[in-house]
């Protein structure tokens, strides 16, 4: 169930029960939903959020006005005579053009696309002796979250699979206050310093001249910065990785990043990093699926993330924390302070905590996804930063591009920003300001305001307020970087090691396809003997169809401004860091096309969609038109989605059931050949029955060989003709399980 809004002054153990919709969740903040005005005294700070009477509740028949003005007509303007000139003085029009002038707000700098869902968040065990954090301490509480995922270069209208780091940031409404935890997909970021971020973000947005390229890093201006800037080599890795072309936001981890601090009740700090692990697995697409779902869908992750809510297929995430404790800071061959590290899961494991649920989709893309702000300094109390230079410049970003992204500091009486709990300070004023503040007081300390004075009390503050980690601070000013930062390559490495082999090639083919689109040789020649830093033989692969030099090791270092060690400490690999060593077999919410034409076995395709369904996936009967096709018992097989619309790669796996002597008309239509090629070619599980297997053999696809093809055993006796065997769904959701099938053979010729 989903998590209510625990009302003002309800025990903050109260397990929450379902979530309203935001509409109504804040209808008693609105000047329609107000509560009558109560009496107030005179002084006192409590704040009412609006004085307005009730207005009669609208009903169907009454459309008005933004002042409530019932409309006479909405479709004609005001005007001199039936064929004449529109009044100036039609204020109805004006209101309504007006608003409509105005509805556009700037969109976020960075992570300007992206989609939200509301759900809650619950620790599995006290946290005590870790965090004094009141969410993280009681198993039975349900704490409210909004999540929003994001890319991060492209324009908020831009496709949802472009090669890019995801964000993945999280609002906890505590009863403490609103804890952000603003993340991204990827462990580790570009830059070490924040006063580098709008140099990288200048870099990788599209050029200032002319605007190209839209969500993409495969341009001359992002890959000279990064190649000017070694300390991005970590990243990079993750970024030509299957990590940055991700099958759904419910397959992704999430990460904190930095190293944050948590602080309990003794005042006892230890340095932690968070994670969000899916249940569902870490997946990726393939990469010329990614680029064509782009324009086939450009809703593909967005369009996921909210059907698999409103199916009521809720995606999970557990909550994971390596816990360093602050004796051990210098542990490390790194900094726990800088931002391109991870700390390698076999050395300090994830403990996961607690759980996080997405059960409600938004009731407004604009009010909640558009308007929600978040902040890293949003935290409660047992939370805090670290010193992470990164990190300690984001504090001052976040506060700042609200005010003009949302036009105020007020920001925070949006609904979606609201805290849920008791919210009481003498800020007054300012743009758009919602709370009706009553009373003469608006300062502190004061003896005028009766009653609820809202006093600061130290003993309190330490016992229950928020109070930063008690750091001994001495030292001078400095603007340089702490050499502890200088090994730019040791962890680029350990990633590479750490892939399967296929994962290997999606890096180095991704390499290839960014430093093809450059302009500047010089700039692709920097990327590789950047690389051979890394690796020898990944830069040499990278290199080969560039049209430039052998990656030359000396000159990478010779460019480079900075000390960058020159070796990499020879890491062990983290298989942790692969996403297809991670066990799989969970095909839960998968969608599987059944491509049919006349003459199908309905048996077949009934008893597959039954396996499927119990199985938690689902799938769809895709054939050449709508309507239904005449299966070969002479019953009508309704059609879900014709080929016209629906390409394979909104699926993750092609049955092909017996179609009879239909399977071989199907050979000769190019829109089905192609289909069930690209799904080929993307490594996709296909299985086929009878002269479904035919078509795909004469296809060149249906070598019983080729990992994640599933054909009937030889020998195996039918029930019926062109029936599904015994062991046939079975074997192909097992295959479907693992995914991808990377490794399947001679992909390069396959034409889709
Ligand atoms: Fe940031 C948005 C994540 C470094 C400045 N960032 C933003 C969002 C995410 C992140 C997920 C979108 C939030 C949303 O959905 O509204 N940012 C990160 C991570 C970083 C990081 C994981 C490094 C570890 N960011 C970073 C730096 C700066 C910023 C160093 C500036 C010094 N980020 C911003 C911003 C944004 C933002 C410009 C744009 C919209 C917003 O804040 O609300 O202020």
């Amino acid at each position: 169930m989903a998590p209510r809004t625990p009302a003002k002054n309800q025990s903050p153990k109260t397990k929450t029960p379902a979530a309203k919709p935001l509409a109504q969740e804040h209808a008693d903040f609105t000047a329609e939903g107000a509560p009558p005005p109560g009496k107030v005294a005179l002084g006192e700070p409590v704040t009412r959020r609006s004085h307005q009477p009730r207005p009669p509740e609208p009903t169907a028949q009454s459309l008005t006005t933004n002042q409530g003005l019932a409309l006479p007509d909405n479709h004609n303007s005001l005007k001199a005579g039936l064929r004449g000139p529109t009044l100036l003085e039609d204020f109805i029009l004006r209101e309504k053009i007006t608003h409509f002038d105005h509805e556009r707000i700037p969109e976020r700098a960075v992570h300007a696309r992206g989609a939200g869902a509301h759900g809650f968040f619950q620790v599995y065990e006290n946290m005590a002796g870790l965090t004094k954090a009141q969410f993280l301490s009681d198993p039975a509480l349900q704490t409210p979250v909004f999540v929003r995922f994001s890319t991060v270069a492209g324009s908020r209208g831009s496709a949802d699979t472009a090669r890019d780091a995801r964000g993945f940031a999280v609002k906890f409404y505590t009863a403490e206050g609103n804890y952000d935890l603003v993340g991204n997909n990827i462990p580790v970021f570009f830059i070490q310093d924040a006063i580098k971020f709008p140099d990288l973000v200048h870099a990788v947005k599209p050029e200032p001249h002319n605007e190209i390229p839209q969500a993409a890093s495969a341009h001359d201006t992002f890959w000279d910065f990064v190649t000017l800037m070694p300390e991005s080599t970590h990243m990079l890795m993750w970024v030509m990785s299957d990590r940055a072309i991700p099958r759904s936001f419910r397959m992704m981890e999430g990460f904190g990043v930095h190293t944050f601090r948590m602080v309990n009740a003794q005042g006892d700090a230890s340095f932690v990093k968070f994670h969000w692990k899916p249940l569902l697995g870490t997946h990726g697409l393939a990469w010329d699926e990614a680029q064509k779902l782009a324009g086939k869908d450009a809703d593909f992750h967005r369009r996921d993330l909210w059907e698999a809510i409103d199916s009521g297929n809720f995606p999970e995430w557990e909550l994971g924390v390596q816990v360093v404790p602050e004796e051990d800071e210098f542990r490390f061959s790194f900094d726990l302070l800088d931002p391109t590290k991870l700390i390698p899961e076999e050395l300090v494991p994830v403990r996961r905590i607690g759980r996080m649920v997405l059960n409600r989709n938004p009731d407004n893309f604009f009010a909640e996804t558009e308007q929600v702000a978040f902040h890293p300094g949003h935290l409660v109390p047992g939370i805090d930063f670290s010193n992470d230079p990164l990190l300690q410049g984001r504090l001052f970003s976040y506060t700042d591009t609200q005010l003009s992204r949302l036009g105020s500091a007020n920001f925070h009486e949006l609904p979606i920003n609201r805290a849920q709990c008791p919210m009481h300070n003498f800020q007054r004023d300012g743009m758009h300001r919602q709370q009706v503040n009553t009373g003469r007081v608006a300062y502190e300390p004061n003896t005028l305001a009766s009653g609820n004075e809202f006093r600061v009390d130290g003993t309190q503050a330490q016992a229950k307020g928020f109070s930063s980690v008690h750091e001994a601070l001495e030292s001078p000013k400095i603007r340089q970087r702490s050499p502890s930062f200088d090994d730019h390559f040791s962890q680029a490495r350990m990633f590479w090691l750490s892939q399967t082999e296929p994962e290997q090639d999606h890096i180095v083919a991704a390499f290839q396809f960014e430093l093809s689109k450059l302009e500047t040789p010089a700039i692709r020649q920097r990327m590789v003997d950047n690389l051979a830093h890394v690796d020898g033989q990944l830069a040499a692969r990278v290199a080969a169809p560039l049209g430039i030099g052998a990656p030359n090791k000396q000159a990478a270092t010779l460019w480079s401004g900075f000390r960058a060690a020159p070796h990499p400490v020879d890491v062990q690999p983290s298989p942790a860091l692969s996403m297809a060593q991670a066990p799989g077999g969970n095909i839960a919410t998968r969608t599987v096309a059944i491509l049919v034409a006349n003459g199908v076995d309905a048996t077949s395709v009934q008893t597959m969609q039954q396996a499927l369904a119990d199985a938690g996936a689902s799938s769809k009967v895709v054939a050449a038109a709508l309507g239904t096709v005449q299966a070969a018992d002479g019953t009508p097989l309704p059609v879900d989605c014709s080929l016209l619309t629906t390409p394979s790669v909104v699926f993750d796996a092609v049955f092909l059931p017996c179609m009879g002597l239909h399977a071989a008309a199907m050979a000769a239509d190019g829109d089905a050949v192609h289909f069930v090629l690209e799904a080929y070619k993307h490594c996709k599980t296909i299985g086929a029955c009878g002269s479904g297997a035919g078509l795909l053999a004469s296809l060149g696809a249906g070598q019983v060989t080729e990992p994640g093809v599933v054909l009937p055993l030889p020998g195996v006796v039918l029930a019926a003709a062109g029936a599904l065997p015994a062991g046939f769904a079975p074997a192909f959701i097992q295959a479907m399980g693992q995914h991808r099938h990377w490794s399947r053979s001679g992909l390069a010729t396959v034409p889709a």
